[in-house]
């Protein structure tokens, strides 16, 4: 049978296999080192990405295999925009938005609460001096040039989208299911979801002259070189399969009726639709198009499924979002007995439109549907709400479960992996009734 790599799956076993049989170029860093970090992942099952403020790695210790999610370093975050602790929670480089900051907006997430997550700062860039270099050996040509002014000049594309990191959840690994993960200790608020304006990848590959042979497209960040355990990992890039690249990927210069703000990729990112927010390559300066499969440290051991519950070598690159539920509340919040109340909260899925969300106010005994406030669109969230009187004083936990239109329910629990990806199961939310 041909090789369809159009096909995600097939594309990805088949780039592993590449990889693991050494076949594979690594885009600029040095494949021993690469090498050595994938053992790394895969047999110790964590990389140990120890630095303060490197990668998202960012809470493990030295030794990259004791440290828990519960522990964040201590590194200011460099980016631009104030993070007052009303709106955000600061981890390390990054900050999560508080969902309880969400609570009567719309269904875009405001600019001034839009999680940041950085590898290292975010970089000032003039509009007027950024260009985007088009290059590799699946091109027709030699390398093109687009300048800000000449991408705003190709036909515009809008779309309501989420971002979302791919560790978003990542600390219930630890405080619900008892696990050690390593990674930012994120609870729910690693999403946002915005309307991008921007040009159609496919429009900028095509006017580039895009080969035929073309398998990968890797955009490549302008922000400074990660450098972890002492190993150089070159500047934040992951590549995409053509497929997906000429699919519905959109390169923006504005989100929410604003030019993209510096914390957030300007002057011009990527947005990848329903994938892991890696794929969304920020502050994009040139996108390789290569002949032949990519492999950078974020698609070898990082964004993929290791540890004893994955497959013997890891899963293959994660590319798709999974489904969560989050309530507009404080984690832990006190809410007065006998006063009715409504609970308000938001569900989303990179598979499917959400379809029905229902919330348990009594542990998970009982169950009943919200009222969704929005049209379940894929690619974005659906706001909802349930009146609730609490009676009975004392901690409680609320519980809320989505179901996406693949009829796929969040469940009790999700498979472990070491680096605490892709966390999916109903989160217990305390709260103390007073
Ligand atoms: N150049 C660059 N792109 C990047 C990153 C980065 O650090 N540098 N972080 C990635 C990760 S891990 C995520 S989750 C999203 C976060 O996007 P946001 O900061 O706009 O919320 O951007 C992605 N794109
Ligand atoms: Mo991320």
């Amino acid at each position: 049978m041909p090789l369809d790599l159009s096909d995600e799956s097939q594309y990805d076993r088949a780039r592993l296999r590449q990889w693991e049989r050494g076949r594979a170029r690594s885009s600029g860093v040095d494949r021993r080192d690469l090498l050595k970090l994938f053992a790394a992942g895969a047999a110790a099952g964590s990389l140990g990405l120890g630095a303060a403020g490197t990668a998202e790695a960012s809470a493990t210790g030295a030794a990259g295999n004791g440290a828990t999610a519960a522990t964040t370093p201590a590194a200011a975050p460099g980016t631009v925009k104030p993070l007052p602790p009303e709106l955000f929670t600061i981890r390390g480089t990054n900050a999560e938005t508080n969902f309880a900051a969400l609570h009567g907006t719309g269904p875009l997430t405001p600019l001034d609460r839009f999680f940041v997550r950085n590898h290292t700062v975010t970089p000032r860039l003039d509009p007027h001096d950024w260009r985007l270099k088009v290059w590799g050996d699946a091109l027709t040509g030699g390398p093109v040039e687009f300048s800000y002014d000449r991408l705003r000049a190709l036909p515009a594309v809008e779309r309501t989208l989420f971002i979302e990191c791919a560790g978003n959840g990542r600390s219930f690994y630890t405080t619900q299911q008892g696990q050690q993960v390593t990674g930012t200790a994120w609870t729910l608020g690693a999403i946002g979801v915005a309307r991008w304006r921007g040009a159609r990848l496919s429009d900028v590959l095509r006017r580039a002259g895009l080969a035929r042979g073309a398998v990968d497209v890797l955009p490549r960040g302008l922000d400074d070189e990660v450098v972890t355990n002492g190993v150089n990992l070159g500047r934040v890039r992951r590549p995409l399969p053509v497929s997906k690249a000429l699919d519905d990927v959109i390169l923006a210069y504005e989100m929410n009726g604003e030019p993209l703000p510096p914390d957030h990729g300007g002057p011009v990112r990527v947005v990848v639709p329903n994938w892991i927010g890696i794929s969304s390559i920020k502050w994009v300066g040139d996108i390789e198009v290569s002949g032949q499969p990519l492999y950078t440290p974020w698609n070898t051991d990082l964004y993929r499924l290791f540890g004893p519950d994955q497959p013997p070598h890891g899963s293959a690159p994660l590319t798709r979002q999974t489904l969560k539920s989050a309530f507009e509340l404080e984690l832990g919040a006190t809410v007065p007995a006998h006063r009715p109340r409504l609970l308000t909260g938001r569900s989303w899925s990179g598979a499917a439109p959400v379809h029905r969300v229902e919330v348990s106010t009594d542990g998970g005994v009982r169950w009943q549907r919200t009222r969704l406030h929005d049209a379940p669109r894929r690619g974005s969230w659906v706001r909802w709400s349930l009146p609730w009187t609490p009676r009975a004083t004392g901690p409680t936990a609320l519980l809320a479960r989505a179901t996406d239109a693949t009829g796929r329910t969040q469940p009790a629990t999700t498979a472990h992996n070491t680096q605490g990806y892709l966390f999916d199961a109903v989160v217990h939310h305390p709260v103390t009734v007073v």
